[in-house]
């Protein structure tokens, strides 16, 4: 397949400035008439061959001015109109089955429904168009349909006419007055309830706001409206951003490819990210949906009102939406709690690509298919890049930029450095050598030494990033660190500051500290940097316990725990510092166990253990089965030491009433946080305690708690929880998606054969994304059921790619990473990871999606 590349930008040769859709409505077949008005790009190459994009769909008719005309051709999936004036009028009507269409791209049909998908290159298996996201029209849609079967008709913007038709039908005109590409264009057409809103903007704009669900499910839909209600004042007060039309409507979605999408005025979303009750939902679930509805509404300033040129752009944005959504969720609930989480994700699941074959920049220069370039990296380091930015600025000033970037752009489609300018300008900041974060791929290392003599401390950084694909040669970046240094003897800092460490080594000199201070580094995680600095356990216990930073709190934590398992694996343990090593870990748990200033939201985040992947990621070449059989050992000694702590906080935690507040969630988090390292200690014990919460549950973070910790045990109560839950849920898709994630996910000795068994469960299916995420990135991510040393769940992982890749390519691709890891994987299992790779790329018909990833996967 093509490589694009992103030094071959050309302006559009044609602009289309409005678009009329005509669509005839049906779940085999509709019928589809777009007439673009044409007129000839000013900064184009003056060709007279107007491209519109296709794919998978054939011209019925081709009308120039009115006129059908013969003379148009097919180049690969495009279709060629030559056009002789300045301005024309083009008509193309084509015909698509949305019930055939298994990809989820462009029009499909979702349980009778129809609905749209169209980033990134959708709208061109609907009509043929110049499907690129700097040709920006105004759409005006007609659609008609059978009134019995689509009685609800939505398009975006505002809703102009409707009426009735022959034989059942009726119709709806929908005109969106802002200029879009056709990326953001959309349209559902079925049998949907509202729960409807209103929200006032700051100018006095009335808002009239719909969640859109299939009758039955409107009772779950009040926390989503909450969120956009919360989501539409918070950019106002925190961005100055306005909405901009008097209608927002979302419409949940139970076939959806990715979380949600933002197209203008008409979100479609995963069902996942809207329904919500504390029956069906976890409070995790609950954030999520907060989440995605933020991130989702805020892209109406940040990726629909200034769009991108192009889709190397895509961290412009998606990385600064990513941002927003989390500072969002940080100021509704725990901002400390957040930062926390969201680290947690970047180490899991980007430091990963940034260290393996498919790692590119946040701005990467090429693709074959820009579908996999929806990543961590573009997404999550994106974030963090702008929120350096933002550490450096200070919030006022950067707000100042973003406000500039905002007024600047305003209807247009911009760039990366567009954005890096205006925050350069309005910020005030020199962001040259900056920009190298935007151009290099992979994790900064950095190494810090804190040497103490006499008087003076200094602390010296190196920083290195290493090789990535494509990119041997790197240069320095600047790396913001918020550091204090606290008083071994007062058990205080005076103040926390900024260090910038622009080149390959720098030293920074304090002066008044008697003994050797206590460092405390990247506060806030103010750079994504991986940091090596062999420390003493005792500094970190120090850290763990008294740290004012929050994240540097669980940092110490995650530090101690890290060194200890990381040495064990290694074989640098031995009796003697083993001992040591648990007793100071032991030490810490215990004392977030008992330290009554922490809140339980906090508790929770100190007791959790670094994942097995980024444990992984400490090591050059990793072994799975001992990082895992040494967590567990660990698991398993502090469930015992800190036993009777543990019983305690889940006595306690199981007696504070369901509320949806802070403490109420906290004593949810810690309940099952203490439940899994006392089932770790005593298996009889957690598996009586466990079915003790499943059955006292009143939520369903409770519920799901004890049934992930049962289902992990080899004890008699797990058939009986795990039977009734089903039984409880049959007919609700996503807590039935819990079930299969929940026994995919299980260190269970017999969790190969369970999934082989949920495969062929009547619940199963391969057409719905969300089931076969469940059941198949559990098990991807279950280190039990993945690296199994007979290599069963890398065969597993293999099948299920190439049996996925011809029903739905854009989900098949993303199971593909995984087996990429194979180069930082001892020799045996590496091998037949390789393998199989190779046996997916043996597969002549391979889609562009999966033919990329594992091309790269091997290279
Ligand atoms: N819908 C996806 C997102 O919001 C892609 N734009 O991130
Ligand atoms: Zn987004």
């Amino acid at each position: 397949p093509p490589v694009i590349h992103r030094e071959d930008y050309l302006p559009p040769a044609w602009l289309i400035p409005q678009v009329l859709l005509d669509f005839r409505l049906g779940v085999d077949a509709t019928h589809v008439v777009s007439t673009l008005s044409v007129t000839r790009n000013p900064e184009g190459n003056g060709t007279s061959t107007l491209r519109l994009n296709g794919d998978q769909i054939a011209p019925l008719a081709v009308r120039v001015d009115g006129r059908e005309v013969n003379d148009w051709r097919l180049d690969g999936p495009d279709l060629l109109v030559e056009l002789t004036g300045e301005a024309h009028s083009v008509e193309v009507e084509t015909a698509v089955n949305p019930a055939a269409n298994s990809q989820l791209m462009g029009l499909y049909a979702s349980n009778g429904m129809l609905c749209t998908q169209c980033e990134a290159e959708g709208f061109r298996r609907i009509t043929f168009f110049p499907d690129r996201p700097d040709v920006l029209s105004t759409y005006s849609v007609k659609m008609r349909g059978d009134k019995a079967q689509f009685p609800v008709l939505l398009a975006n913007g505002n809703c102009t006419a409707t009426g009735e038709g022959e034989d059942g039908t009726h119709w709806a005109e929908w005109h969106d007055p802002w200029p879009k590409p056709s990326y953001l264009f959309a349209l559902v057409a079925g049998d949907l309830v509202a729960n409807h809103d209103t929200f006032t903007t700051m100018g006095g704009r009335k808002v009239d706001l719909n969640i859109w669900v299939r009758p039955g499910d409107e009772d779950r839909t009040q926390h989503a409206m909450d969120s956009l209600i919360n989501s539409m004042k918070w950019d106002e007060e925190a961005f100055g951003r306005e909405y901009d039309l008097d209608l927002f409507n979302i419409v949940a979605v139970s076939d959806f490819n990715m979380g949600a999408m933002e197209n203008k005025g008409l979100n479609v979303f995963n069902t996942r990210y809207v329904l919500a009750d504390p029956e069906t939902a976890t409070d995790a679930d609950y954030d999520a949906v907060e989440g995605v509805i933020g991130h989702e509404y805020f892209h109406n300033w940040s990726g629909n009102r200034v769009t991108c040129r192009d889709w190397f752009q895509l961290s412009l944005k998606e990385g600064f939406t990513v941002l927003r959504d989390q500072m969002f969720s940080a100021d509704m609930g725990s901002a400390a709690v957040k930062r926390i989480e969201d680290v947690r994700v970047l180490r899991i699941a980007q430091f990963p690509e940034d260290s393996g074959p498919l790692a590119h920049p946040i701005r990467p220069d090429s693709y074959q298919e820009i579908s996999n370039f929806y990543t961590a990296t573009v997404y999550n380091k994106g974030a963090e890049v702008i929120r350096m930015m933002r550490t450096m600025a200070g919030p006022e000033r950067f707000r100042a930029g973003t406000d500039l970037y905002f007024a600047r752009h305003d209807g247009e489609a911009a760039t990366c450095e567009d954005f890096v300018k205006a925050i350069e300008d309005g910020a005030g900041l020199d962001l040259t050598q900056f920009r190298l974060w935007y151009s290099q791929a992979g994790t900064p290392q950095l190494t810090v030494e804190l040497d103490h003599d006499g008087a003076r401390t200094t602390l010296t950084l190196t920083q290195a990033v290493p090789a990535t694909p494509g990119q041997p040669e790197k240069q320095p970046v600047p790396i913001p660190l918020r550091i204090a240094l606290y008083d071994r003897d007062t058990g205080a800092h005076s103040g926390e500051q900024l260090v910038v460490l622009d080149k390959d080594t720098g030293s920074f000199t304090f002066d008044g500290f008697a003994k050797p201070p206590v460092l405390s580094i990247n506060r806030g995680f103010s750079a994504p940097v991986a940091i090596d600095f062999a420390r003493a356990n005792e500094d970190l216990v120090f850290l763990a316990a008294h740290d004012d930073d929050p994240f540097a709190r669980y940092e110490a934590m995650q530090g101690l725990v890290v060194q200890y398992l990381v040495a064990g694996v290694s074989g640098r343990l031995d009796d003697a510092a083993r001992t040591e090593g648990r007793a100071a870990i032991g030490a810490a748990f215990a004392a977030v166990i008992d330290d009554p200033e922490l809140d339980d939201l906090m508790r929770g985040e100190l007791m959790i253990l670094p994942a097995e992947t980024y444990l992984a990621e400490q090591l050059l070449v990793a072994d799975p089965g001992a990082i895992h059989a040494e967590r567990e050992a660990l698991k398993a000694w502090l469930g015992s030491e800190c036993g009777e702590g543990l019983k305690a906080l889940h006595d306690r935690a199981a007696a504070v009433p369901y509320g949806r507040d802070a403490a109420a969630r906290g004593a949810r988090k810690i309940k099952t946080q203490a439940l899994t390292l006392i089932a770790a200690g005593d298996p009889a014990e957690g598996a009586r305690r466990a079915l003790a919460q499943y059955r006292a549950a009143d939520t369903m973070t409770d519920r799901q708690g004890a049934l992930m910790v049962l289902a992990s045990l080899d004890a008699p109560e797990r058939a009986e929880a795990l039977a009734d839950f089903h039984q409880r849920y049959t007919g609700n898709a996503l807590v039935i998606d819990k079930w299969f994630s929940l026994q995919g996910s299980a260190f269970h000795p017999e969790v190969l054969e369970h999934i082989k068994a949920l495969a062929g469960h009547g619940d199963f299916t391969m057409t719905n994304p969300n089931r076969v995420r469940a059941l198949y990135m559990a098990a991807a991510s279950n280190p039990v059921a993945f690296h199994d040393e007979g290599g069963e769940g890398y065969r597993m992982i293999g099948e299920l790619i190439r049996k996925l890749d011809p029903v739905n390519p854009q989900t098949a691709a993303r199971f593909v990473p995984v087996l990429g890891r194979w180069r930082r994987i001892e020799p045996v299992r590496a091998a037949l990871m390789r393998a199989e790779l190779e046996r997916i790329a043996a597969v002549p018909t391979l889609s562009r999606d999966v033919r990329e990833q594992v091309t790269k996967s091997l290279g």
